[in-house]
């Protein structure tokens, strides 16, 4: 089993029903195990334009699923969510990003892994180091606390919701 990070995202549509849905989708995954889940985020949108407050958290999951055939099961979810793609960082129902797969790293034309915005995201960050274990190093030898430490909190919020029973 390889264990992978998933992050969550909404800010259209009811996000925390949208998050509920999604994680309820992950539990379902064939091949996969749904570990933990961080608590729910609140912060303002990142990117051009007025647009609503996201709801972010990041799952654990335990799969044998290939990176690529996740990736498939996470699109259908956000397809069925609901999700349209036209726009760039427009907002959405549903976003479902890989963050970690192992510790492998993958670059090719639909997949980079580990995730892009990852290093420098704190809506990406703080999730993370919730579900993940003590110490923890990113496939490149970074540490996840030094990436912590470097990422400033800014409006981000801890809500009180939860999406599993960890
Ligand atoms: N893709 C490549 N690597 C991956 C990966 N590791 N996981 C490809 C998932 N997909 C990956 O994704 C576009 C393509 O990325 C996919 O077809 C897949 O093959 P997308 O979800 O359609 O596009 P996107 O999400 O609009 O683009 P992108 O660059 O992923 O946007 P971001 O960076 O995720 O930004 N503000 C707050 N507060 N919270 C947010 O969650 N999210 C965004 C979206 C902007 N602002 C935000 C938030
Ligand atoms: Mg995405």
């Amino acid at each position: 089993m390889i264990t992978a990070y998933i992050a969550l995202g909404s800010n259209l549509q009811n996000p925390e029903h949208q998050l509920r849905s999604a994680v309820t989708a992950l539990a379902a995954l064939p091949d996969s195990r749904l570990q933990q889940v961080s608590s729910v985020y609140r912060s303002a949108a990142v990117g051009p334009g007025a647009q609503p407050d996201y709801l972010n958290a990041v799952a654990r999951l335990l799969t044998t699923l290939p990176p690529e055939t996740l990736l498939d099961a996470l699109q259908r979810q956000e397809q069925a969510q609901g999700r349209t793609r036209n726009i760039r960082w427009q907002a959405r129902t549903l976003d479902l990003d890989i963050l970690l797969y192992g510790s492998a790293i993958i670059e090719t034309e639909r997949l980079t892994i580990p995730h892009g915005a990852l290093g420098r995201r704190n809506f990406v960050l703080y999730p993370l180091l919730q579900v993940c274990p003590a110490n923890f190093v990113l496939p490149d030898g970074t540490d996840l606390d030094t990436l912590v430490r470097d990422c400033p909190v800014g409006d981000l919020e801890k809500t009180g919701l939860q999406l599993h029973d960890n």
